[in-house]
């Protein structure tokens, strides 16, 4: 009895080290591992598998079996942020932009803004466990394209920083790749991994973050390519955030507006949704008449709209009929009194949500307006008709047996 409970123990242990375990992002530097033992010698710490190549060999192989499966993108921002306090203590002023690259913050990649001294703005998506996410996911599932673009540009992102390294080295400045190397064993690998994920998205803002920031290590001798990041790798752009992943219509920042933003889903709960076409945002208007259905002449109806819960909050209404705008009608109805055939159309209005952004909406309802009033009688008529029928039915039915 023993053996067994124990047997079914270690089975339950097993099963569940199959399971993907994800990365828990540290909250702060203190939190990081130590990155060597009390005589400074380096130790091993790492977040996730990386990938394996010689940094001493320019242009050379990589190696990716360590990855399949165990993608994590959060792992690998942390991996760079936790590789800062080494390198730090050579440069103090890197410590000064290491949240840009913490897990739980990082969002680098909107407009570019060539004001600031790091000139990258948030795009309102999180890097490391949302927005690359599904990159991550597609790729741990082993899916081909998915999988040959990144490492792709895996390859051509790690040339280019270990030349910029190799490059410093043969001007006669220090051997910054053995530095590196020794300092921070795992800042390009997973560098490398973090700027890779950012080209295989296939968005363009991204990219021209990217080719931003190479500027900034062209001081270390990093010569950017010359038409930009997206000239050397291979974007899918399904992955990015106006791409639309599961082919559901509502893009990965729609879903992520709604499920993130809205309901805080956890990054592994809002990549399965970004995934899966059967969970998508309801519609953000609704917009209905009362009564419902044909109005008859001289009748009244109200046709109104409103925004779905959880959707946002309406700050300004623009009603049109039949794509004409109705200038007083600026509510979140319009009414109609002593309905006349010439009230038929298509009711359309243009609501703005405040919700992160102010963002517009547009939802139409069509009333038909009946062009004659059947009189009482002729109603009458057709009621006994229609009970005359249904009697004629019955006694149908009752010869039939
Ligand atoms: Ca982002
Ligand atoms: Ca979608
Ligand atoms: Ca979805």
């Amino acid at each position: 009895m023993k053996k067994k409970s124990v047997l079914i123990g270690l089975l339950v242990v097993a099963m569940s080290g199959v399971a993907f375990a994800a990365h828990t992002p540290v909250p702060d530097l203190a939190s990081c591992p130590a990155t060597s033992d009390e005589y400074g010698n380096p130790v091993n710490w790492t977040f996730a598998p990386l990938p394996l190549f010689n940094i001493f060999v320019l242009g050379g192989p990589v190696n990716f079996a360590p990855i399949a499966g165990q993608v994590d993108f959060c792992a690998y921002t942390d991996i760079v942020y936790c590789s800062l306090i080494p390198v730090g203590g050579v440069e103090p002023e890197v410590m000064n932009f290491a949240n840009l690259v913490q897990c739980l913050t990082m969002d680098i990649n909107g407009p570019v803004d060539l004001e600031a001294e790091i000139p990258v703005t948030p795009n309102g998506m999180l890097d490391g466990s949302y927005e690359l996410g599904i990159l991550a996911a597609k790729y741990n599932a082993n899916d081909a394209a998915v999988v040959a673009a990144y490492q792709g540009n895996y390859v051509a992102i790690k040339n280019l920083i270990v030349d910029a390294l190799a490059v410093a080295e043969m001007k006669g400045d220090k051997d910054l790749r053995g530095i590196v190397q020794s300092a921070a064993p795992y800042l390009v690998p997973a560098l490398s991994s973090v700027l890779a994920g950012f080209t295989t998205l296939g968005d363009a803002e991204t990219n021209a973050a990217l080719d931003q920031l190479l500027l900034l290590l062209a001081d270390i001798g990093l010569t950017p390519p010359e038409g930009g990041i997206a000239s050397i790798t291979t974007g899918i752009p399904a992955l990015g955030k106006n791409g639309d992943a599961d082919g559901s219509g509502n893009s990965n920042w729609v879903e992520y507006n709604y499920f993130v933003n809205g309901l805080e889903y956890s990054p592994a709960e809002y990549v399965a949704a970004a995934l899966d076409p059967e969970q998508e945002p309801p519609a953000v208007l609704s917009i209905a008449a009362s009564p419902t259905g044909k109005i008859p002449l001289g009748g009244s109806v109200t046709i109104s709209v409103a925004v779905n819960p959880g959707m946002g909050t309406a700050v300004a209404y623009q009603w049109k009929k039949d794509g004409i705008i109705l200038a007083d009608e600026t509510g979140s109805a319009v009414s109609i009194t002593n309905a006349q055939v010439a009230d038929s159309g298509v009711y359309s209005v243009v609501v703005d949500v405040d919700a992160k952004a102010v963002e517009q909406y547009e939802a139409s309802y069509t009333l038909v307006v009946l062009e004659f009033v059947i009189p009482v009688g002729g109603a009458l008529g057709l009621i006994a008709l229609a009970g005359a029928c249904a009697m004629v039915g019955v006694s149908g039915l009752r010869r039939r047996k």
